[in-house]
């Protein structure tokens, strides 16, 4: 078939597609019906009238159901929905790579399945062969769609593995820091662990503080879909009656439903009153000596640090005020509460998304030491009960398999398997972009050095680079160095009018998939194609295996099965696990006609789990993974590194910038960008929920009222936020939830630049346009999203409708 005719044939595809619709709704205009779904944000009853998804109701199972699911409808007949294969004009024209500079600007042409996918297929074959893995950026992020079977990010790393490697993200932009700093200081990357639960805490605790965290908003989504069981254990920590605390720049949400007392410190000045608190903790001797002694190492070299033996400065509560604005007193008190009463203390994440982000998990680790309460029932720290750990009791029910990377040995003799044969490449999160603009460089990391690869084509699935990645202004200029970006989206994102080659996904709703619902595991799910997919999407797995069999390798993605195959042996799987619990599940048919299978036992081996309280009964038996076998509060691993921006223990470093900078004299307002309880990063921000959330059409800033005032500002007002780095638009909400100097713009708000492909006015208040792409440190070279100094101004310009939900131009045929 020719070109012309391969459009036209899928022209006529895409009426006859439209049409039926019509004539469905005429058939069946009466036909309602309730289907269950689930997704990241919960489980649902989809309610169908004609075959349309008009709405949804709570389901029984999910104990806090949230708004988010309200705009199912919304979502999936969406403007900004990439409803056909797109490729960009130059590009189709030079069928590859041409012309860079133009991604943004210029139009996308319609095209074929056919012709999409053999682009994309040659530009990923044609550049790994003649460059190898360091030219394909696979890091595919992490918050589009889900499921044991066809989440974008895993089905789109197996088609790179059999393709032969790529270049990948270790850690991630959640808590990269984290992830490499606590290995050091806990013998586990400890983030991620299972957390304490809500019944221990409850039972034992007096004083519960939440330190930079708030898991009433945090907790609404899951990477796998959520039964919410976390806010039953919120709502019983309340009841307690059990005093609370948050040590935040804000008066959170978390805060207000709990009445906590509020202590508020400058942003990214936590290390220094830390330091305090343990300063006054030692000098006052109320800190728990045995402790430090039978569980740690290198109290001595910290000691010397807070009492200034080296340095001559004295990190007492005095000093400590100057820098986070909290009363010496206040801090002083505090310490001796937590100390005396049995205490636990809930660590956030966004405290480590900031310059030498390393330093306040440390910190408040060390901090916890000297308390001496970590594994006693219920108290010490918990990284985990913001999100993605309930803290609840799990069910006793089998744990379901998924799909892999791992491609299987009986096609080893295929194309001398290219997929065992190379290695992907590593570089730390949210480095990317520094890798597209010095290839080659070698940078830092925990230890180790690491050559920047030259990345030549990008597969994007999954996630969303222009409002997850900070410097955008930056990122559309290094995005040029892409010969070739292909994006796998549902929607016309920022990153899918950035991309060469558009290829529209179906959502959750629009395909088939299995998942095992995450707070306690409660239930397994069948993913259904409750609605036709919306124009010709289709789904990342088989996306990913038509490219594969490109380079004649299907199979070997596959292994000969589609979805509803995998669906079926993982199922399979999970029942014979259950036979072995004494659980009988039903077939595979009943289970997905019905949608869900329920684990109704609770597990009560570990119901009162307790975070290292294994280690705290016997710290011989259960060594941490540390060189010592202890809690490192000096680590002689990291000081053999040397590194200037990652002392070897917990150490208060001044942020690059920062309201005690001199750079505040010129950008007074720190700008902390938190998560948003109206979407999840950028995803639903294209829905009605949005109308729940903006002021003027803009993303809302939160500002104080003394802020507001100085620049004659009033609530709804558009005003232009700026710094070195960029500008953008946001809508003024007035709050004394805030401190001075301090405003909260959420992010993920959607990028819309004035002019595409420049650096530019982004008219509706994307943050990211404000942060800097600086890592942490040479330790963990994680991302530094909440170390950000900007000005306000009110906006004078003339406020232009926002451009960035509707689709770019595009044409029928070249
Ligand atoms: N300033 C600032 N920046 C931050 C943060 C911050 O606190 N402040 N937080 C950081 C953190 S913690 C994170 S985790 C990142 C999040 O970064 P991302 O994971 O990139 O965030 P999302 O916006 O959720 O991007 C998911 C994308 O996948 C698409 N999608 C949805 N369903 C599917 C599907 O089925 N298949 C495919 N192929 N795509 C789909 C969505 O439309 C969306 O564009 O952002 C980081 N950026
Ligand atoms: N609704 C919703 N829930 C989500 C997400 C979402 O996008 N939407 N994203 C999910 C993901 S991927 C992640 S990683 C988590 C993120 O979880 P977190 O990183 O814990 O969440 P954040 O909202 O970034 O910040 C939590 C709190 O830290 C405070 N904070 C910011 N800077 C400082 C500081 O310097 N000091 C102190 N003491 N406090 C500070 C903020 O004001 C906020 O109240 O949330 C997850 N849950
Ligand atoms: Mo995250």
């Amino acid at each position: 078939m020719k070109r012309r005719d391969f459009l036209k044939a899928s022209l006529v595809a895409a009426t006859t597609a439209s049409a039926s619709r019509v004539q469905g709704i005429n058939e069946t205009i009466f036909d309602s019906k309730k289907v269950f779904g689930a997704n990241r944000f919960g489980l649902f009853w989809a309610n169908l009238n004609s075959s349309q998804i008009v709405s949804v109701s709570d389901f029984e199972g999910d104990k806090f159901p949230n708004t988010m699911n309200n705009s199912l409808a919304d979502i999936v007949q969406n403007e900004a929905r990439v409803l056909y294969p797109m490729v960009r004009k130059s590009y189709l024209k030079a069928k590859g790579a041409s012309k860079a500079e133009l991604r943004g600007k210029e139009e996308f042409v319609r095209v074929s399945w056919d012709v999409a996918l053999d682009l994309a297929a040659k530009a990923l074959k044609e550049n790994f062969d003649k460059y190898g893995a360091e030219s394909i950026y696979g890091e595919c992020y992490w918050w589009g769609g889900s499921g044991k079977v066809g989440w974008g990010r895993t089905v789109a790393h197996r088609m790179l593995k059999v393709l032969g490697g790529y270049v990948e993200e270790s850690g991630d932009y959640s808590t990269g820091a984290g992830l490499v700093i606590m290995p050091h200081v806990l013998g586990s990357s400890a983030v991620y662990d299972t957390p304490t639960k809500y019944k221990a805490i409850i039972k034992n605790a007096k004083n519960v503080v939440f330190w930079g965290t708030d898991p009433l908003v945090t907790n609404q989504i899951s990477s796998v879909p959520p039964t919410h069981d976390g806010y039953v254990g919120l709502s019983e920590l309340k009841d307690s009656g059990i005093k609370t605390y948050s040590v935040n720049v804000m008066i959170n949400d978390t805060a207000r439903y709990f009445g906590s007392q509020n202590i508020l410190v400058r942003p990214n000045t936590d290390v220094a009153m830390i330091l305090g608190m343990c300063h006054h903790l030692f000098v006052s001797k109320l800190y728990d000596a045995e402790f430090i002694k039978k569980y740690t190492v290198g109290f001595n070299k910290f000691k010397d640090y807070i009492l200034g033996v080296n340095d001559g400065v004295v990190k007492d509560t005095a000093w400590a005020s100057k820098i986070c604005g909290v009363g010496a007193d206040e801090i002083a008190k505090f310490a001796e509460i937590l100390a005396k009463e049995p205490s636990t203390v809930l660590i956030g994440r966004a405290l480590q998304r900031a310059d030498h982000g390393e330093q306040v998990f440390w910190a408040l680790v060390t901090l916890n030491a000297m308390l001496g309460h970590i594994g006693k029932e219920g108290l010490g720290f918990e990284f985990s009960l913001g999100y993605g750990g309930s803290g609840m009791t799990r069910k006793i029910a089998p744990v379901l398999k998924g799909l892999s990377t791992r491609i299987s040995q009986k096609y080893e003799h295929i194309d001398n398997a290219p997929w065992k044969n190379t290695k992907n490449i590593t570089i730390p999160s949210s480095r990317s972009i520094e890798a597209l603009q010095n290839p080659g460089k070698i940078i830092e990391h925990d230890g180790n050095q690491i050559k920047l690869p030259k990345m030549r084509v990008a597969y994007m699935a999954s996630g969303s680079v222009f409002t997850r990645h900070q410097d955008v202004n930056n990122i559309v200029k290094a995005w040029q160095n892409f010969d070739t970006v292909i994006t796998a989206e549902p929607y016309w994102t920022s990153t899918a009018k950035f991309s060469d080659i558009v290829l529209p996904v179906a959502i959750e709703v629009e395909r088939n998939d299995i998942n095992q619902t995450g707070d306690t595991g409660e239930y397994i799910v069948a993913y259904k194609p409750v609605i036709e997919p919306m124009g010709e999407s289709k789904s990342d797995f088989w996306i990913c295996e038509q490219i594969c069999k490109r380079w004649g390798r299907a199979e070997v993605f596959s292994e000969g099965k589609d979805e509803l195959g995998w669906m079926r042996e993982f199922y399979a799987d999970a029942v014979n696990q259950a036979s072995e619990l004494n659980i009988k599940m039903p077939e595979f048919d009943e289970f997905y006609e019905k949608g869900f299978v329920r684990f109704e036992k609770d597990d009560k081996s570990n119901e009162l789990y307790t975070r290292l309280a294994d280690f705290r009964s016997d710290p011989a038996k259960y060594r941490l993974g540390t060189p010592s076998g202890k809690i490192e509060l000096y680590s002689p691993v990291i000081a053999k590194m040397n590194y200037d921006d990652c002392p070897p223990h917990a150490t208060w470093l001044e942020p690059f910038e920062w309201l005690g900078s001199e750079k505040a004299k010129k950008y007074p307002i720190h700008i902390v960008s938190p998560h948003s309880r109206y979407r999840l990063h950028s995803q639903l921000n294209n829905s009605i929920i949005r109308n729940f959330a903006e002021v003027n059409g803009r993303e809302p800033i939160l500002m104080h009222p003394n802020d507001a005032k100085a620049r004659g500002l009033e609530n709804g007002d558009v005003v232009r936020v700026f710094n070195d780095r960029g500008e953008i638009l946001a809508g003024v909400l007035i709050t004394d939830l805030l401190q001075p100097n301090v405003a909260i713009i959420c992010e993920g708000a959607w990028y819309d630049p004035e002019i595409w492909g420049e650096k530019s006015l982004c008219q509706h208040g994307c943050v990211n346009v404000l942060t800097r792409d600086k890592s942490t440190s040479k330790l963990a070279q994680s991302n530094t999203a909440h170390t950000c100094l900007a000005q306000i101004e009110k906006f004078k310009g003339e406020i232009k409708p926002i451009t960035a939900f509707s689709k770019p131009k595009i044409v029928q045929s070249l």
